[in-house]
């Protein structure tokens, strides 16, 4: 029965993030966790950055928001999709040196290099890594309460 197999899908869809299709204009955000700074809004995608497993998670960071050097227990692959979004390597956040990103653009950080971030005009960037995801600040000052 068609109508039995669409309320199927519909089901599965709401259940399992994993398997969903998904516009843009629908995606349910909401504030970032607390181990990035103040003022980002992140939506999961796929997986669950908290358990263990890949995860696939946008991040909306408002114009001037500023990612302190830090660095992560797995490879963060980072892809811009609007918004302009820098990134470089290193032990703190210089931005002499980072490389400049527009939408289209890619970054990767292997697990345990320090790295750091910003954007001035604000970015929509795209986050895939293997959970869980944690933040490790260079600084421990960085670190956001
Ligand atoms: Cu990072």
């Amino acid at each position: 029965m068609v109508r039995i197999a669409g309320f199927v899908a519909v089901s599965l869809l709401a259940a399992s993030p994993a398997s969903a299709q998904v516009n843009p204009g629908d995606l349910k955000w909401g504030p970032a966790p607390a181990i990035f700074p103040r003022g980002a809004a992140m939506v999961v995608l796929s997986g669950n950055p908290a358990g263990p497993g890949q995860f696939v998670i946008r991040l909306r960071l408002p114009a001037g928001y500023d990612i302190p050097a830090h660095n992560h227990p797995s490879d963060e692959y980072v892809t811009v999709i609007s918004g302009d979004f820098s990134l470089g390597m290193g032990d703190r956040l210089d931005k002499a040196g980072g490389a400049h990103l527009g939408p289209g653009g890619f970054a990767e950080a292997p697990r345990h290099m320090n790295h750091f971030a910003w954007t001035d005009g604000g970015a929509v960037v795209q986050v895939w890594a293997e959970g869980p995801f944690s933040m490790t600040y260079v600084n421990p000052a960085d670190t956001p309460k």
